[in-house]
C-alpha cells in the first residue's frame, strides 16, 4: 500500500475531512509500525547507555525524516489541505530531560543509530518529568509537565522486575520508545516505570506532592525537589530503580545470547551518564554475587563494562550522599560500597581517592573512576582540567583511563529539521552528502566570496527571524523586529552560565540610549531559561530579566532601539524556532566552569556568530573557525582557576572602583527597577553580585561589553558578516555527534 492510501486507512477518512490531531495520531502508528519492521544490529556486544535524563523533544518530524518518508508525507498533506507544521503542533514534548547532559543523550541514540551500532538508552518514565515554568508578576512559577498521552510513542512491554529497596519493594514495568537511525537501523529508548505510580497524588498547576508515598511518587518529576532530606532520598530511590531495573535487563539480554556472566564485558558496555547512574556498578556486582560469582571475579567484570562520562566541574553538582541514606534506601548496597571502598582505602592512603569520606558521604565519581574502565570529560579543555585540576589525583594512579570526547550534536534535529531553508540552500551548493558526513559542509567554503551565496544566507536568515517573529506573536504575544539584530541566549539558568552579566548589558545599553547613544541597529536580547525551583539567586535573575523587559518594552523612547524577551517554557522545540533565526550566539560562562555546551554548536551550524569565553567547546569552535570569525572575550581559564586557588577575586573592589560598572549594579535597586520588581529579590540579587559574585561577572564585565559593541558594529558589514556566517556553517562540521559517537565506539565501547 502506497503511504497515502496507508494513511488514510488509518485516519479511517478522508484526509482533507480529518483533524490534526487524527493525522498526527495515524503518522505515530505508521512509524512506529515502519520503525519495527527496521533492521535491528544482533551483533554480540550492544552499548547500554543510561541516563537520568533523555531530553529528547518531539518524535514525529524526526522519525519522518530518519525514514526517509519527511517529503513524502509533507506533500500528502499538501495535497489535501494540511501542513505538516501544524501536524507538529499538535504533538506534546516529551518532558524527560533538563538540560545540556538529557540533549546530549538524545543526540547520541540518533547518531548510533544512524551509524547502525547495536545501542539502547535505558532511563524512567518520568509522568511530569520537568515542570512548566510560567511567569506571573515577573517571577518563575512551577507546574506540573503532563506530556503522555493515550497516543503516545510508548510502547508497553510485558517486562517487569521486583524491585527491592529497605522497606518495601517495587514492581517495573518496561515502557519502549523506538529509536530510528537516519536511513539506517532502529534501536531502543528503554524507560522504565514503576506499576504503582499515581498522578493524582499532584494537585493541578502544581508540583506539590508527597515525598513519603515512593509507590507513588517514584517516576512522577525528574529532579524533585531536595532541599530536604525526604526529596535526597526519594532521588536515591528514584536513582537505584532506574539501574536496578537496567542491571537485570542487560544481564537478561546479555545472558540471553549466550553469555555465562563471566564474559558480560564481550557483550555490554555500559555508558554512565555522569553520576546519577552509577549505583549500576555495586548492583551490578550484587547481582552477580547472587549467581554465585566471587567478589574478586564480579568487581572485574563490572569494571570491564562499565564507563563513566563526567559533565562537571562544579563541586556543588558532583553528588555525594550519606551512608544514612543509603542504609535507609538501599541497604542492599551498602556492604558492597564499603567493600569498595576497603579495597582502596587497603590500596592507597590518600584520602581524596577514598569512597567514603571521614563525615560519611559516599562519593558517586570515585566509584565510577575506580571501579570502570574509563573516564571521559566532554570537551577538550574540560578533560584537561579534570586531569590536571579537578581529578589530577585519580589521574596521577589511572592516567590510562582518562580520555576526551568532545560533544557532538545531530545534524538531522539541528540542521535538517529545524532550518530547511538553510539545509536546501546547503544541497543546492554542494549536494547531499553533508547529510550523512557531515565534514563535507567544509565544501561551502569555496563560496567565501561568491555574493550571490552571501546574499542568500542573509535572506534564509532573514525569513528565519520573520518565522520567528510570527511564532513569538502568536504563542508568547510578543512584537519583535525581525529588522533588529536577535541576540540569544538560552540555556538552564545557572550563575555560572552568567546570564546576570547579559542582563547588566541590557542595563549599560538602555543607560547609553537614554543618554542618546542610539544603536545603528536596532538589538532583540531573548533569553531562554528554567531556574530549578530552589535555587533562590537563578531565580532572581529570571526576576531581573523579566523586570527589564517589562521596563525597556514599554519605553518608547528605547524600545525602538532595544528589546528583551525572555521566552516562557524554554524546551527543544522553542530551541528549533530560536536557533535558526540567531545573528549573536552568547556562550559567556565563566572560562573552566562550562563543561562543552552543546547549544553553542547548534547555533554556529545555523549561521549564528559566537561571542563568548574560551570555555567549554568555545575553545575547539573558535579553533575551527579562527579568530575572525568569533568574538572571544574574558579571563582565561588558567587565571580563572589561579583566582579560585588564591581566593583573591572581590567583585566589590571592582564596583567601588569603576565608576560604569558601579552605575550599572546599582540599576538592579535603582528607582525604575524597584517600582517594577520585587524589592527582595531584587536587594538580594545586588547583595550576590557585590558582596560575593562566586562566578566572577564584574571581572569580565568590561571585556564583554566591549566585544558585544564590537560584534553589533562588524553586523553592519552585512557582506563580512555573512562571510563569517558561511564561515560557521561550514566548520561546524566537526560538533556532528557522529564524529563523537565514531569516537566512543572506536576508544572506549569497541563494537
Ligand atoms: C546533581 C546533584 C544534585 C542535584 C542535581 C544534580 C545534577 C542535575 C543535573 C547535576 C547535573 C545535572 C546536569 C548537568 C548537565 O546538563 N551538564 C551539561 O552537560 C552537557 C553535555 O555534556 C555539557 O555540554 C554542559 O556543559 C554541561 O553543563
Amino acid at each position: 500500500m502506497n503511504l497515502s492510501n496507508l494513511l488514510e486507512s488509518k485516519c479511517k477518512k478522508k484526509l482533507n475531512l480529518c483533524t490534526n490531531q487524527e493525522i498526527y495520531t495515524s503518522l505515530l502508528n505508521i512509524v512506529n509500525e515502519l520503525a519495527k519492521q527496521k533492521a535491528k544490529n544482533e551483533s554480540k556486544k550492544k552499548i547500554y547507555y543510561i541516563s537520568a535524563e533523555f531530553l529528547i523533544g518531539k518524535l514525529l518530524s524526526n522519525n519522518l525524516i530518519n525514514l526517509g518518508i519527511y517529503d513524502e508525507v509533507k506533500q500528502i498533506l499538501e495535497e489535501n489541505g494540511k501542513n505538516i507544521s501544524e501536524i507538529e503542533e499538535v504533538e506534546l514534548e516529551p518532558s524527560l530531560g533538563n538540560g545540556g547532559l538529557g540533549r546530549l543523550a538524545a543526540c547520541f541514540l540518533d547518531s548510533i543509530a544512524t551509524l547502525g551500532l547495536a545501542g539502547d538508552g535505558i532511563g524512567l518514565n518520568y509522568h511530569f518529568g520537568l515542570f512548566k515554568q510560567k511567569f506571573k508578576n515577573n517571577l518563575q512559577f512551577e507546574e506540573k509537565n503532563e506530556w503522555i498521552e493515550e497516543n503516545s510513542w510508548l510502547n508497553k512491554t510485558d517486562v517487569t522486575y521486583d524491585i527491592d529497596f529497605g522497606e518495601f519493594t517495587l514492581t517495573s514495568r518496561l515502557y519502549d520508545i523506538y529509536v530510528t537511525g537516519y536511513n539506517n537501523i532502529t534501536n531502543k529508548l528503554h524507560l522504565f516505570d514503576v506499576e504503582t505510580v499515581d498522578e493524582s497524588i499532584v494537585p493541578d498547576d502544581s508540583i506539590d506532592f508527597d515525598k513519603e508515598k515512593i509507590a507513588k511518587n517514584l517516576t512522577l518529576f525528574l529532579y524533585p525537589d531536595d532541599s530536604d532530606e525526604q526529596g535526597r532520598i526519594l532521588r536515591i530511590y528514584q536513582q537505584y530503580f532506574m539501574v536496578s531495573n537496567a542491571a537485570r535487563y542487560i544481564i537478561d539480554e546479555c545472558v540471553a545470547k549466550g553469555s555465562n556472566l563471566y564474559d558480560l564485558y564481550d557483550y555490554a558496555v555500559i555508558q554512565i551518564n555522569d553520576t546519577h547512574p552509577t549505583m549500576v556498578i555495586p548492583e551490578l556486582i550484587r547481582l552477580l554475587l547472587e549467581k554465585g560469582i566471587s567478589m574478586d571475579d564480579a568487581i572485574e567484570i563490572v569494571s570491564k563494562t562499565c564507563a563513566y562520562t563526567n559533565h562537571t566541574i562544579l563541586a556543588e553538582a558532583l553528588e555525594k550522599w550519606p551512608m544514612r541514606y543509603l542504609e535507609k534506601a538501599v541497604p542492599n548496597l551498602v556492604e558492597i560500597i564499603k567493600e569498595l571502598d576497603n579495597r582502596i582505602r587497603e590500596k592507597y592512603d590518600d584520602k581524596s581517592l577514598y569512597i567514603i569520606d571521614e563525615n560519611q558521604n559516599v562519593h558517586m565519581a570515585h566509584i565510577d573512576i575506580h571501579y570502570s574502565f574509563s573516564t571521559n570529560g566532554v570537551a577538550s579543555l574540560h578533560t584537561e582540567i579534570l586531569k590536571n585540576n579537578e581529578l589530577n589525583n585519580f589521574y596521577k594512579i589511572y592516567p590510562e583511563k582518562f580520555n576526551n570526547k568532545t560533544n557532538g550534536i545531530t545534524f538531522r534535529r539541528w540542521l535538517m529539521h529545524c532550518n530547511y531553508r538553510l539545509t536546501d540552500f546547503i544541497e543546492e551548493l554542494i549536494g547531499n552528502g553533508f547529510k550523512k558526513d557531515a565534514t563535507k559542509l567544509e565544501g561551502l567554503s569555496k563560496f567565501i566570496d561568491d555574493d550571490n551565496v552571501l546574499e542568500k544566507i542573509l535572506e534564509i536568515k532573514k525569513e528565519n527571524k520573520v518565522e520567528l517573529k510570527q511564532y513569538l506573536k502568536c504563542t508568547q504575544g510578543i512584537d519583535i523586529d525581525e529588522n533588529s539584530i536577535y541576540d540569544i541566549q538560552v540555556k538552564r539558568l545557572h550563575e555560572y552560565k552568567r546570564q546576570q552579566m547579559n542582563a547588566l548589558y541590557i542595563i549599560y545599553k538602555y543607560l547609553q540610549i537614554k543618554k542618546g547613544n542610539i544603536p545603528t541597529t536596532p538589538i532583540t536580547v531573548i533569553f531562554g531559561a528554567k531556574a530549578a525551583p530552589a535555587y533562590t539567586i537563578a531565580k532572581d535573575i529570571i526576576h531581573l530579566i523579566l523586570c527589564l523587559q517589562q521596563l525597556i518594552n514599554n519605553d518608547p523612547e528605547v524600545n525602538k532601539y532595544l528589546k528583551v524577551v525572555m521566552v516562557e517554557n524554554y524546551n527543544v522545540t522553542l530551541a528549533e524556532k530560536l536557533i535558526p533565526a540567531c545573528d549573536i550566539s552568547e556562550q559567556i560562562s565563566l572560562a573552566s566552569k562550562e563543561a562543552s555546551g552543546t547549544g553553542n554548536m547548534k547555533f554556529m551550524l545555523n549561521g549564528a556568530v559566537t561571542l563568548g569565553t574560551e570555555d567549554g567547546a568555545n575553545v575547539e569552535i573558535h579553533q575551527e573557525v579562527g579568530d575572525d570569525n568569533i568574538f572571544i572575550f574574558g579571563e582565561s581559564s588558567e587565571n580563572v582557576i589561579k583566582h579560585y586557588e588564591n581566593a583573591d577575586y572581590e567583585s566589590l573592589d571592582i564596583y567601588a572602583r569603576n565608576h560604569e560598572i558601579k552605575e550599572v549594579v546599582d540599576f538592579i535597586i535603582g528607582e525604575e527597577l524597584m517600582t517594577i520588581g520585587r524589592e527582595e529579590n531584587l536587594i538580594r540579587l545586588f547583595k550576590e553580585i557585590v558582596k560575593k559574585d562566586w562566578f566572577m561577572t564584574l571581572l569580565d564585565f568590561k571585556d564583554y561589553v566591549e566585544t558585544k559593541e564590537r560584534a553589533f558594529k562588524e553586523y553592519e558589514n552585512r557582506h563580512k558578516w555573512s562571510q563569517m556566517m558561511l564561515v560557521n556553517i561550514s566548520k561546524a562540521g566537526y560538533f556532528s555527534s557522529d564524529r563523537t559517537i565514531s569516537e566512543y565506539n572506536n576508544d572506549i565501547w569497541k563494537l
